[in-house]
């Protein structure tokens, strides 16, 4: 579909059957393990529909060097009780698995990723930060139109996006979709810490939104992965339908790059690592 070789022109590259069905054997068993060790009681409370912005910010700003539970909107009832099993009513875990949790650190350094990297041609990737994305079906939300280095910026810009299809995906599950070549228009925004540093902001640079013609459904099949580059705008829609569609991201920036401490992410006392250097 779109091939690495093009990734300079178009911004996304596709890479079929870049993971052996051990790989993902072993990423789900990964999976089905911190579903397991999560405990929807320890989290009831930051999700609560009370106003609990300041708890949600501060579970989510210290997430970057840990393993943390995000749910869906509608998980909870009013009076923040589960309305849906706990594996439904997960959104993500974040941001740090790779590092620290066995199962996903070991996928990560796995010849998928190692080998992308290179075709895209990163020069010394750090893995930054990992997101295992559940999208289940019928109450998976959407995931709006962003590019990757407005999150996660660095001087000069230089993260990608690898993001694998764990299950199928497609348009009706909610597969991710993007804009080709849309890298080349300049970032619109970026997503920072506020002075204080307890809390964030959207800095918008240019209000104009990205053009409405020429987005790409990308629908793969389980265990291909797909590199977006840190400026190209993506997005993907809910999932209405009665099937699964489990991916996983890993973002990697080059070791060479500034990272600044105004990012969203911060990792106080994990340092980043290389794809030959596990972090546990
Ligand atoms: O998996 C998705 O639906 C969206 C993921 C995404 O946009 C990202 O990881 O940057």
């Amino acid at each position: 579909m779109f091939n690495a070789a093009d990734f300079a022109d178009n911004g996304v590259a596709v890479f079929p059957d870049a993971f052996s069905s051990d790989d993902l054997a072993g990423f789900r068993a990964a999976v089905d393990r911190l579903v397991d060790e999560f405990d929807p009681a320890g989290v009831r409370t930051v999700f609560s529909t009370d106003d609990q912005s300041h708890a949600r910010s501060e579970y989510f700003l210290t997430s970057g060097d840990k393993v943390r539970y995000f749910l869906e909107d509608e998980a909870l009832d009013a009076d923040g009780e589960l309305v849906l099993n706990k594996r439904q009513a997960l959104n993500k875990i974040g941001h740090a698995m790779h590092d620290v949790d066995p199962g996903v650190a070991t996928f990560c350094r796995s010849e998928g990723f190692v080998r992308s990297a290179e075709a895209v041609g990163m020069a010394d990737p750090h893995l930054l930060q990992s997101m295992i994305i559940f999208k289940n079906p019928q109450v998976g939300g959407e995931v709006s139109v962003h590019t990757d280095h407005t999150f996660l910026w660095t001087e000069p810009q230089s993260v990608i996006g690898f993001w694998v299809a764990i299950d199928d995906a497609t348009v009706d599950n909610g597969c991710l979709w993007a804009l080709p070549g849309g890298h080349h228009i300049p970032v619109k925004a970026r997503f920072q810490r506020t002075p204080e540093g307890d809390a964030t902001k959207m800095v918008v640079f240019d209000e104009e939104p990205y053009p409405s013609q020429g987005w790409v459904p990308l629908e793969v099949d389980a265990g291909t992965l797909i590199a977006l580059h840190g400026t190209l705008p993506h997005y993907s829609a809910p999932n209405h339908s009665t099937k699964p569609r489990l991916a996983f991201t890993l973002h990697c920036i080059e070791a060479a790059a500034d990272y600044p401490a105004t990012n969203w992410l911060q990792r106080p006392n994990l340092p980043l690592a290389g794809f030959s250097s596990p972090n546990f």
